[in-house]
């Protein structure tokens, strides 16, 4: 492990080791310093819309077809923020902190140049297992999403095989799309510096259309990493005559039509399109965020990890961690269940069994979180007057 510290080796090896031992939830294993991050899971749907103007621009497309590869664009676009950008920030991929039940994260993309104010809403709907729910809506355009997710992990030969479950529900006006997750390889274990790889095909399912996405890491001969290929074809019956697009290139890159009415152009390049974090609603230290409000809950922690003060970092942990035991404790005393804030959980999704049996997706079932429509205040008032 070169990327490990001297005095971390020892613990780095232990942990890879319970790792290989263990499948299920990887979040409760406690990791060496080295490899903590200091941002909850809560945090992870903001990487949904780090392109806000693409977004936006789904609304925007004149036709279905139009449509189909604005929705690919703005999708293929997310993936660099949801697999490379802890790389990027933080040198290698980090655990994130494993979110309390309850944890919430509130932030917006304010309008710029008429593309609308987009609002993001996030709700840790499971501890064990974790599961996260999301909203992001762009209200004044009619595009939202929905979503939610959660990870079943092994290993193999070295690596961490991450199988997401959950899907996402994008909504534009009145059209209507399902999205499922790539599986993931988190490789480099053994250096001490993951990153992850997609694998796998995921599928975005609607408004007549279907696109189907394989992913291709490096290979051992040939191939480079983080290489995709997408498919966006009419839905048997439902797309007339429209001509078949194929699409090829690195999703953290450039891509281009290799196939189609647009062969040879250019169909996304990260580089052209400006990246936004995403503005969280309220201070975490000045008292406007509530106690669940994720960077508030974690805010001792995360300063701890960010400044090395492991002592802190896990004395803080502990205390959240034991706080949420004796939470748990005292509904089962009583008799009562934590109750959701922003979703109700649904044990099926027509609109995912309708529109994946079309695909052959499997699991061919699954679970929902629909949401309340009970935005926090601070983000229905006007932009620009939220602080
Ligand atoms: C949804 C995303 C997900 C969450 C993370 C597997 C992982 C937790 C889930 C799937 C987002 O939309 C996209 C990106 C990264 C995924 C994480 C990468 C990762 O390593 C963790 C797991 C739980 C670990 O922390 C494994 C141990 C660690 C030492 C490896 C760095």
């Amino acid at each position: 492990g070169e990327a490990v510290p001297a005095a971390q080796r020892g613990s780095w090896s232990s942990f890879l080791k319970s790792i290989a031992s263990f499948s299920g939830d990887l979040s409760s294993l406690t990791a060496p310093p080295f490899i903590l991050s200091p941002t909850s899971l809560t945090e992870f749907p903001a990487y949904w819309c780090e392109r806000p103007d693409l977004f936006s621009a789904i609304a925007d497309a004149k036709d279905p077809q139009a449509r189909a590869l604005a929705i690919l664009r703005w999708f293929i676009s997310t993936l660099k923020d949801q697999y490379t950008s802890r790389n990027e920030l933080m040198g290698s991929e980090k655990k994130p902190l494993n979110p309390a039940l309850g944890e919430l994260f509130y932030a917006h993309w304010p309008d710029r140049n008429g593309r609308g104010q987009i609002n993001l809403l996030v709700e840790q709907v499971s501890h064990h297992p974790p599961v996260t729910a999301y909203v992001i809506e762009n209200k004044v355009k009619g595009v939202q999403l929905v979503g939610h997710n959660a990870q079943k992990t092994s290993f193999s030969s070295g690596s961490i095989i991450v199988k997401q479950i959950g899907h996402a529900v994008l909504t534009v006006g009145k059209e209507e799309y399902v999205i499922t997750l790539p599986k993931l390889r988190i490789d480099g274990l053994w250096y001490g510096s993951p990153y992850v790889e997609l694998t796998d095909t995921t599928y975005i399912i609607g408004g007549g259309f279907i696109s189907t996405i394989e992913y291709k890491g490096k290979g051992y001969f040939t191939g480079k990493s983080h290489t995709f290929k997408a498919t966006v074809a009419p839905l048997p019956g439902m797309g007339g005559s429209s001509q078949e697009h194929v699409v090829e290139g690195l999703w953290h890159e450039k891509s281009k039509f290799t196939k189609g009415p647009f062969q040879g152009d250019v169909f996304h390049d990260v580089e052209t399109t400006s990246k936004e974090n995403a503005t969280v609603i309220g201070g975490e230290v000045d008292g406007s965020q509530g106690a669940f409000e994720t960077r508030k809950l974690w805010n001792l922690v995360a300063k701890g990890i960010r400044e090395g003060d492991y002592e802190l970092a896990s004395r803080e942990k502990s205390r959240i961690e034991n706080e949420q035991r004796q939470r748990r404790k005292d509904e089962a005393a009583a008799g009562t269940k934590w109750e959701l804030k922003h979703f109700k959980h649904e044990d099926s999704d027509p609109l995912y069994e309708r529109l994946g049996r079309l695909a052959k997706i499997t699991p061919s079932e699954e679970d929902f979180y629909g949401f309340l429509v009970n935005w926090p205040e601070a983000l229905t008032k006007p932009a620009g007057n939220d602080k």
